[in-house]
């Protein structure tokens, strides 16, 4: 494996990074490399052009895009790159991130961003389908993430318990 980042992660704000956050432990914990950078649609457009169009010739595989309200950046990410993007709807506050949910799925035919859940879980599995990318050409993150499945898997109690 390179220390090459593999994957983006961008976010729209400084705001969005606890939940992005989750995204960025998930891929450390897959032994994946990445960079983490806040690049907003609105306010700093420039920024994002500069980071999309870039994105593939610095070697990038997978874009993780994380915004919230009118959440603009992953399908404008998408609109300026090959790579797969998949977009994590940041829970807003005014409406609990379904505002972010419905602006970044409703992508019109033929730009395709891979939406997520809203919030952590979202952030997660975001990571976990970039190794799953990843993996298809790459035996050291496929067997990291047959190894974190099968952590999760042991993990499970078989009964509830008051002390969990
Ligand atoms: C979006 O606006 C960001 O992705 C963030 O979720 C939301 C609010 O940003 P802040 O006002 O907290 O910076 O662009």
């Amino acid at each position: 494996m390179t220390d090459k980042p593999q994957v983006g992660i961008i976010m729209g704000s400084q705001s969005d990074w606890p939940t992005m956050k989750h995204a960025a432990e998930t891929l450390e914990a897959l032994g994946i490399p990445f960079e983490a950078k806040i690049v907003s649609a609105h306010r700093t457009p420039g920024r994002l052009v500069e980071y999309a169009e870039s994105a593939r010739n610095r070697g990038l595989k997978v874009i993780i895009a994380g915004a919230g309200g009118a959440a603009h950046l992953p399908g404008m990410t998408a609109a300026m790159t090959p790579l797969p993007v998949f977009g994590v709807p940041i829970e807003s506050k005014t409406l609990k991130g379904q505002d972010s949910l419905l602006s970044i799925v409703q992508m019109p035919g033929g730009v395709p961003v891979g939406t997520l859940a809203i919030g952590k879980a979202g952030a997660i599995n975001a990571a976990l389908l970039a190794g799953s990318v990843l993996a298809l050409n790459d035996n050291a993150i496929a067997t990291a993430l047959d190894e974190w499945r099968a952590r999760q898997t042991a993990s499970v109690a078989e009964e509830p318990s008051d002390d969990a």
